[in-house]
């Protein structure tokens, strides 16, 4: 029962947000070179160059055929003789909308980049290509696709506009010098916000109250170290979860991403330094007072003496076994790990709060484009519109506030993601946030007619249980509750536009390939001995040696990659 909550929670929150599907757009048919340039020219169907009222699904009559690639999940399954190339969803695009989609190739996920690859230097590409960015970047600058600039403006459904306009920053990396070059598989950038879990129920018995800065949860670090919060008489427990990986921002359980947010430090990402250049987060000076605090939180063995060799399961064992109490973490830590402590020990409470910061500064937490992949339009693709009427459908089928919902696009049971036989996806990075809203609405009213999608339905329910005393539903009420839960915090983050998106993403750059896996190595080194005592000289020639080791080049690349 458990897992199975959990499991669902996990692939409706992050599996669901996580899933991209691949593939391409490229030209067939479309050896009528001619057609190209003209932005404006979009033959195929009921347009006459009048000012025609657009139909962002209108049906290509007779059926149009193009061309894509895609990459498949070795997860995915099929059912009743479906296939690749015949199911749901090739079915709905034929029948509604009058577009057959051929696969030129389908390769299993591990191969696609290299297929991919291979295919562009051939120049062999199809109507649709879905690429990651650096890809698309090299297409558009070797004119091989359609700017979308117009037809996206022109065709984009409202629906699909809105969810754009949820998240402009991941919206606008599929622009190039201003122009849409692509339509990005849009997803939501919230699971990467941080979040601060402590333990409610030992700061009660210990006296202390709300941790509003980083001073408080320094306190609150050392009185869980020192103070006995569980009461055992025993020396057994520490302040904050800590793993060897407490430097990737992705980290789920012993990262540190929140806590050197709180010190306005961003290490192994990239930010806008005063000059409104790009620069490496962890060379910045402010990594070094966090690591200074770091230092002193180890000497004081208020972090774990053994972080060095702990991977996260390691850090989950002791976050179950209520052997520490603060966690820098996100908004699915309810599932993972908290729920198993929750479900163990009956009397601990977690209470997520916001990042506090350690001086007057508010704290800018910091997030990243959730953006993979692109779908683009080539150049001799007699049907840009045909990529927006894509993009409309697959909105149309799957956000539950569309007339045309139908979950048999999304789901069979609960558990195959049918969503993924779409080679397109084009998910709203607000849609949790939304359910958080919706059910804070209805547990504030009562009035259950708020609740739109099943997922609301069944989360609320969920809560409601949980307040009745089933406490495997607290993940719930944690995440999407009315009051002290993540989407609380993330909102307002968001309400306050307290939030900051790591500059880069995509692949590395040139340099990157070569020398950031040696470059990552040492700051990880250097910093893990730091804080295990090292002087802290030690930082500044990790900064002088990094930017001679390729750092400065590789500096002078991103700045390039993203100069507009
Ligand atoms: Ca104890």
């Amino acid at each position: 029962m458990k897992k199975s909550l959990a499991m669902k929670v996990i692939s409706l929150l992050i599996a669901l947000s996580m899933l991209f599907s691949l593939t391409a757009c490229g030209s067939k048919d479309t050896k009528e070179e001619t057609t190209s340039t003209s932005t404006s020219s979009v033959p195929g169907e009921n347009t006459s160059d009048t000012e025609e009222i657009v139909d962002p699904l209108g049906k290509y009559d007779p059926v149009i055929e193009l061309t894509a690639w895609r990459s498949q999940d070795a997860s995915m399954e099929f059912f009743d003789g479906d296939t690749i190339d015949n199911n749901i969803w090739t079915r709905g695009w034929e029948n509604e909308l009058g577009i057959k989609i051929k696969y030129v190739w389908v390769v299993p996920d591990t191969q696609f980049e290299q297929k991919l690859n291979v295919a562009i230097s051939s120049g062999d590409l199809p109507d649709l290509m879905v690429v990651p960015s650096k890809q698309l970047k090299d297409l558009a600058e070797n004119d091989q696709l359609h700017d979308l600039t117009e037809v996206y403006e022109k065709y984009a459904s409202p629906m699909v506009k809105d969810i754009s306009n949820q998240d402009p920053v991941s919206f606008n990396t599929a622009k190039i010098g201003g122009r849409l070059m692509a339509i990005p598989c849009m997803d939501s950038s919230h699971g990467q916000i941080p979040i601060l879990w402590y333990r409610a129920d030992w700061a009660k018995k210990l006296g202390l109250n709300e941790p509003k800065t980083m001073q408080d949860i320094i306190a609150m670090a050392e009185a869980f170290t020192k103070n006995d919060p569980d009461g055992n008489n025993k020396n057994d427990t520490y302040g904050i979860a800590m793993s060897k990986n407490f430097l990737i921002p992705t980290e789920a359980v012993g990262g540190l991403k929140g806590f050197f947010n709180g010190f306005h430090a961003y290490p192994k990402a990239w930010i806008k330094d005063s000059s409104g250049n790009l620069a490496y987060g962890s060379i910045q000076p402010e990594v070094k007072d966090a690591l200074l605090q770091l230092q002193k939180l180890y000497k004081d063995g208020i972090i774990d003496k053994e972080f060095g060799v702990k991977d996260t399961a390691k850090v989950v064992e002791d976050v179950v076994s209520d052997k520490v109490g603060i966690l820098f973490g996100f908004m699915f830590n309810p599932l993972y790990p908290l729920l198993d402590n929750i479900n163990q020990n009956l009397d601990a409470e977690w209470i997520p709060v916001p990042i506090p910061s350690v001086d007057d500064r508010l704290a800018v937490p910091m997030t990243s484009v959730p953006v993979v992949n692109y779908c683009a339009v080539n150049k001799d693709c007699k049907y840009p519109e045909a990529l927006i009427k894509l993009t409309n459908f697959y909105v149309d089928k799957i956000d539950p506030n569309s007339p045309n919902y139908d979950i048999n696009y999304v789901t069979v049971e609960g558990e195959s993601i049918i969503l993924n036989y779409s080679f397109i996806n084009f998910n709203a990075p607000n849609k949790n946030l939304q359910m958080h809203l919706n059910i804070k609405e209805a547990l504030k009213t009562g009035d259950e007619s708020v609740l739109i999608t099943p997922e609301e339905k069944t989360n609320y329910g969920r809560i409601l249980r949980y307040q009745q005393g089933e406490r495997p539903q607290w993940p719930a009420a944690a995440i999407f509750g009315l009051e002290t839960s993540a989407f609380e915090i993330i909102h307002k983050y968001i309400q306050n536009n307290n939030l900051i998106y790591d500059a880069f993403y995509g692949a590395p750059t040139d340099t990157m390939s070569e020398k950031m896996a040696t470059l990552n190595q040492r700051e990880e080194e250097v910093f893990t001995r730091i804080v295990l005592g090292d002087p802290i000289d030690e930082f500044d020639k990790f900064v002088s040696d990094w930017k001679k080791l390729g750092g400065d080049q590789i500096t002078k690349e991103v700045n390039e990659r993203f100069a507009e």
